[in-house]
């Protein structure tokens, strides 16, 4: 059988259809069109037949594999962990656990659960490398690094390969190329081909720029802090809010991706529960999906036609942050 696969525009996406792709091909599947979807897609999603009717590509219609994105009844596999998965009730209604279809938030990166999915189910051997690339994901998309300097300093490789996936985000030739080399190369040599080598390099340095703008813009609102990127190519440095101000409980932050702006909220991945329950104990993503996104109880975003929206919806977001 050949598919097509649709899958969140990240790490963690790319990682799950490369375990994908080893999977099929060791059956004798394939699949033919590598499609990177994101939030924006939403309203298209809720379409029945957005298969039949997206141009997200040309060219013939396979079954569709959906991986790190939300439910969609018409996916013939689907995988993921995103607690605000589904769209419209009647297809959480509709939606039934089998072999192919699965959600489970307990699972840090999708990545992993189709991993583990794919080998419990169906007995499949992964290759070996698979072990580390779950591993990293479950960090990465989990949050779980060792510090906040970790994901400035950008020295292992797999933090090394993150700054080529962000740097290709809007490359559809590059990313497809990547998925297929994650399926069948270790991390460490991906990390060492010229291509990853010069965006990791670029990566540190535009962190240490990042590092100073920070720096200079973010505010400090109680528990939370907020930056406005939108003039700016710092998207990615995260975590900096927290190595500034190791206390703070949230960070809100707007850039711009394409044509829309993106409001991203994530939760200090380095302070306690305990912490958190002396503050207002948000669960993100339920609150963006109030303004048409998604997320974890730590992360979460939504996408928005004009700046000036964007910066009033996180205007709005910060006060729930601080419990008022
Ligand atoms: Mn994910």
């Amino acid at each position: 059988m050949i598919y097509d696969a649709y899958f969140h525009n990240d790490f963690d996406g790319r990682a799950s259809a490369a375990v994908m792709l080893a999977f099929l091909r060791s059956r004798g599947d394939d699949i033919e069109h590598f499609v990177p979807v994101d939030f924006n897609l939403t309203k298209q999603w809720l379409d029945e037949k957005f298969f039949a009717k997206h141009r997200l590509f040309k060219g013939r219609r396979n079954p569709a594999i959906v991986l790190d994105f939300p439910y969609h009844p018409g996916a013939a596999i689907w995988f993921d962990h995103h607690p605000t998965t589904f769209k419209k009730e009647a297809w959480q209604k509709k939606f039934k656990r089998d072999m192919f279809h699965r959600l489970d938030p307990s699972y840090l990166s999708n990545c992993h659960l189709t991993y583990t999915a794919l080998k419990e189910n169906f007995g499949w051997k992964p290759p070996a490398h698979f072990r580390e690339l779950v591993k990293w994901l479950d960090v990465i998309d989990g949050a779980r690094y060792a510090s906040a300097e970790q994901t400035i300093a950008i020295k292992e490789p797999a933090l090394e390969v993150t700054a080529y996936v962000d740097g290709t985000e809007d490359d559809l030739r590059a990313t497809a190329a990547f998925v297929e080399l994650l399926a069948t190369e270790p991390l460490g040599e991906i990390a060492k081909m010229p291509a990853v080598r010069t965006m990791a390099a670029a990566a540190r340095k535009t962190n240490l720029k990042a590092l100073a703008f920070y720096r200079n813009h973010l505010k400090v609102e109680g528990d939370a802090t907020f930056v406005d990127l939108t003039g700016t190519d710092f998207a990615t440095l995260r975590f900096a809010p927290y190595y500034l101000h190791p206390k703070v409980l949230y960070a809100v932050r707007v850039t711009k991706r394409g044509r829309f702006y993106h409001v991203g909220v994530g939760a200090n991945p380095w302070m306690t529960a305990a912490a958190r329950k002396k503050h207002a104990d948000v669960h993100i993503g339920e609150l963006m999906r109030k303004f048409g996104g998604g997320g974890h109880k730590n992360a979460g975003a939504c996408e928005i036609a004009t700046k000036r929206k964007a910066i009033a919806v996180a205007k709005a977001i910060i006060p729930v942050l601080n419990g008022d």
